[in-house]
């Protein structure tokens, strides 16, 4: 995404021309806002009487937000067609020319990046100014400390940077979803590895950890009883459900909802089978007792590769996703083994 600096227009008063530059802040919290207006005034009859026009200025900003300033990508695109134009790094004290459409900015840290236009009669544009913070360093790998509670595996991540976010992948890698706070529990027998990283506030990533769940055995087959699922340990938000399922094996999952949280989400993230399609149902209750009777049940359908990331909750009244026990019927109605993975995310309520 290109943020763009091209906010500015002239004023023509009785002693001479004026420039007002606003400049758009790119700045979050802790970072500091550009200036917002800018007095040039200028004699009309002298060396540099003709104030150019401003050129644009824009730079790609990455990371968790790319309307931070916070970037990793230090290369700032400068748009000033048919006018000469150049920078300065340290407020104006000195200016470099600039060669093409573009310049880079180099070493981490907060930035203060001023350009203007120039031609070789001494006339110049007003001064573009603005202020972003460049950070191309990754963050140090995460630490992960494996600890089994009941029948869900938590691994509990450390060095998490403020402002980073972690994420996990079940594809080697191929792709990552992001997890919530600092910890991960998995409850099942399916998945065989998980990679984990951070991504820092400018998106840079940390290197990757793999942790194996075959060794750790830790494995636990989901019950099939309605009457007594596998319960997920509580005070996590993010955590992955794992199975292998088969005719006539049903999984039943429950979590219980803290006071003052929700469920943000449940996820179908992963799903390898040459069979069809699966079918999921939630209850709020401790136990799925509701059958094939719909009516009680809070979602339920069919969970296929084209439900890959959808949130089953997503259109799910709110009112109903607060404290309590939910419970997961997963099943499958095909005689060949389907491979699965459901994430599901608390948050805090609203
Ligand atoms: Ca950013
Ligand atoms: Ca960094």
């Amino acid at each position: 995404m290109h943020m763009l600096f091209d906010c500015f227009f002239f004023l023509r008063s009785a002693t001479g021309l004026f420039a007002i530059t606003f400049l758009t802040a790119c700045a979050g919290p802790g970072l500091h806002t550009p200036a917002a207006t800018e007095w040039m005034p200028r004699p009309l009859s002298s060396v540099g009487a003709v104030i150019l026009k401003a050129p644009v200025l824009s730079f790609t900003d990455t990371g968790l937000s790319v309307s931070d300033g916070v970037t990793h990508n230090g290369l700032w695109a400068v748009d000033s067609p048919g006018i000469d134009w150049e920078f300065s790094l340290d407020q104006g004290a000195t200016w470099t020319r600039g060669i093409g459409s573009s310049f880079e900015v180099t070493g981490d840290g907060a930035k203060m990046i001023w350009v203007r236009a120039r031609d070789d009669a001494g006339n110049k544009s007003e001064i573009v100014r603005v202020n972003c913070v460049l950070d191309t360093t990754p963050p140090a790998a995460l630490g992960v400390a494996g600890q089994t509670e009941g029948v869900t595996h938590s691994l509990k991540l450390s060095g998490i940077e403020p402002g980073a976010r972690w994420e996990y992948s079940l594809d080697e890698q191929r792709s990552w979803s992001t997890g919530q706070c600092s910890a991960l529990g998995i409850l099942g027998n399916s998945l065989s590895r998980i990679w984990l990283r951070q991504l820092d506030l400018a998106g840079n990533a940390s290197g990757v950890q793999a942790f194996d769940l075959k060794d750790q055995n830790q494995a636990h087959e989901a019950s099939s009883n309605p009457l007594q699922p596998s319960i997920l340990t509580p005070g996590l938000q993010t955590y992955l459900i794992h199975g292998v399922l088969v005719r006539g094996d049903a999984d039943y999952v429950r979590w219980d909802i803290a006071k003052g949280h929700k469920v943000q989400s449940v996820k179908l993230v992963q799903y390898e089978t040459q069979d069809g399609i699966a079918f999921y149902a939630l209850q709020r209750n401790t136990v799925f007792d509701a059958g094939m009777d719909v009516s009680r049940m809070l979602v339920h359908g069919g969970m296929g590769p084209s439900d890959l990331g959808r949130n089953v909750l997503a259109n799910t009244p709110r009112s109903q996703l607060g404290e309590g026990a939910m419970t997961l019927r997963i099943q499958q109605t095909g005689p060949l083994p389907t491979q699965y993975a459901i994430e599901v995310i608390m948050a805090p309520a609203d």
